[in-house]
């Protein structure tokens, strides 16, 4: 009932509809329409009440529930299902949870912030409440797991088609940062549970920084971290983003999946890579590395130059990049 009400008010956004009109649509008394309209308003949505006029909607809340985004989202799968949380401790590790339990694929799980936001290695992941996008999509590919680290790139090419579509133009640090004017907005962990030759589940998450001033950022991130807003000078709209990344992933995603075709997605993280042709340091087998970004292959590795002139083509791990960040910090390579 009472997404019905709200359906309706959405749906005559420019006028007043009367108690009396929704009563009548849906069945209900007007006391019933009048209690569920007092509900929404404690939920943040902001309703005009005229006694003759009925009831208006002059604005929604700024939340990325099922109903915020819906009208952004284009996918027949992915975000069939969106779990709303106000406040979790990782999505990633909520999704975890759901998938096995046995949620199904496609299944999103968005918290408006993270108490324990989980980066790659262990690291932590700032994600202050209504500021950004934290999300996790649960995955049931049907694919070989030493192909699971492809799902990062494509998460990357997503978040870029929908920067895009913003009017942003970001860069892809390899294989899962987006970068803006020198800056991350924007990290991805794809985290795994499989057999030798079978995935369980893959929860691939997303970290965007949307609109956190600069000052708001920990002390440790305000120099290597950007929002849209710091970046830009506006807000941005969390709900068309969301809506705009899940529907770009699904389109990368059923090409790689029906047609084993990630052309379209490398072909994004090549052309916007903030590495290639760049004097980066690999981190191998815990030893730091100095080498030449090259190329991003047709199966999405890093190939690499050796200063003996050696090429590698590594899978998946930590890159670091003078300049980028500031940091020259080294990790063992993961997925
Ligand atoms: C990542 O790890 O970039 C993956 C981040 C994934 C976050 C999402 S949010 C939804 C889902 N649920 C989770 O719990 N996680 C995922 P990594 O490449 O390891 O980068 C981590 C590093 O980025 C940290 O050590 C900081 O230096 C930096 N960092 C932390 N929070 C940041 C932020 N909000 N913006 C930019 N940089 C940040």
């Amino acid at each position: 009932m009472r997404d019905s009400i709200l359906t309706i008010l959405k749906n005559n956004r420019d006028s007043y509809v009367s108690g009396q009109t929704i009563s009548e649509g849906l069945g209900v008394s007007r006391s019933a329409v009048w209690k569920y309209i007092n509900k929404l308003k404690e939920e943040g949505y902001v309703i005009d009440s005229l006694s003759n006029n009925g009831y208006k909607m002059i604005s929604a809340p700024d939340l990325l529930t099922m109903e915020e985004i819906k009208d952004y989202l284009d996918t027949r799968n992915i975000g069939s299902q969106i779990l709303h949380f106000n406040s979790i401790d990782s999505t990633n590790s909520k999704a975890k949870e759901l998938a096995v339990a046995g949620a199904s694929h496609g299944t999103v799980v968005i918290s408006e912030e993270q108490t324990s936001g989980r980066g790659r290695f262990g690291r932590q992941w700032s994600s202050p409440k209504h500021k950004g996008i934290w999300m996790s999509v649960i995955l049931r590919p049907d694919i070989d797991p030493v192909n699971a680290s492809n799902i990062t790139l494509l998460g990357s090419a997503a978040v870029f088609e929908a920067m895009k579509a913003m009017g942003v133009s970001p860069g892809i640090k390899w294989p899962n940062d987006i970068i803006l004017k020198g800056r991350k907005l924007c990290g991805i962990l794809t985290e795994m549970s499989s057999e030798l030759n079978q995935i369980n589940y893959l929860i691939m998450g997303i970290g965007v920084n949307v609109n956190t001033s600069q000052g708001e950022f920990p002390e440790e991130l305000k120099n290597i971290a950007t929002s849209l807003k710091s970046s830009e000078g506006h807000d941005y709209s969390r709900q068309e983003l969301t809506g705009l990344i899940l529907s770009h992933f699904e389109r990368f995603y059923d090409k790689f999946i029906k047609e084993n075709d990630m052309k379209s997605a490398i072909e994004i993280s090549r052309k916007h890579s903030v590495l290639l042709g760049k004097e980066i340091q690999i981190f191998n087998k815990g030893v730091p590395v100095g080498a030449k970004a090259i190329d991003i292959n047709d199966q999405g590795l890093l190939v690499i130059e050796h200063p003996d002139g050696k090429m590698e083509s590594i899978i998946s791990g930590e890159v670091s990049m003078n300049g980028l960040f500031g940091y020259s910090k080294m990790d063992d390579a993961k997925l």
